[in-house]
């Protein structure tokens, strides 16, 4: 007759099942994403994990002998090294027009871009002039909020100020 299965064997095959699927998860969080490529890599480090607790739990039910009860059972995964790339970055761009004032255009690199007066009458006259020209390099979230900001602030004074974000 076949041994009964213990509790313990139980608990190990849960833990081992979830460790399966989550790493099984983490191959369809798609790398193409930073974020999810970095949720993907924890999801496999937390599997990793999972496959080891249960390896130990294997080792619990060790023989006197030393031999472990399972040996080679598991899930034979190595550890992956973390990924780590470097997030894309956005240049923010001003705009030239033919209404907005200059001294307006100054206010918002100084106010939005904490440049000082001197840098900022640079860039906005390198803008008037070009007719485009670079505010900063940010990661999206940052320049994105950037754009909005420079929007929002230009509509409220009523001045048609473009502000626009591009992949460096
Ligand atoms: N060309 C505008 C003027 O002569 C000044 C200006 C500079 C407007 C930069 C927009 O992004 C800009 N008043």
């Amino acid at each position: 007759m076949t041994d009964p299965i213990s509790l313990r064997d139980v608990k190990r095959l849960t833990v081992q099942t979830f460790a399966q699927l989550l790493y099984i998860m983490s191959a369809w969080a798609a790398p193409s994403c930073q974020k999810r490529a970095g949720n993907a890599a924890n999801m496999r480090r937390v599997a990793i994990l999972l496959c080891q607790s249960v390896r130990a739990m294997s080792n619990e039910g060790n023989e006197p002998n030393g031999r472990p009860e399972e040996e080679g059972r598991g899930l034979a995964l190595e550890e992956a090294k973390p990924k780590l790339k470097k997030p894309p970055l956005f240049k923010v761009l001003l705009i030239n027009d033919d209404y907005t004032p200059m001294e307006f255009v100054v206010e918002v690199l100084e106010l939005i871009f904490a440049m000082d007066r001197q840098k900022a009458t640079r860039v906005m006259l390198e803008v008037h002039t070009k007719g485009k020209g670079v505010c900063g390099v940010f990661t999206w979230e940052i320049a994105e909020t950037k754009v909005a900001q420079v929007t929002t602030f230009a509509q409220q004074h009523q001045h048609p100020l473009l502000c626009t974000l591009e992949e460096t």
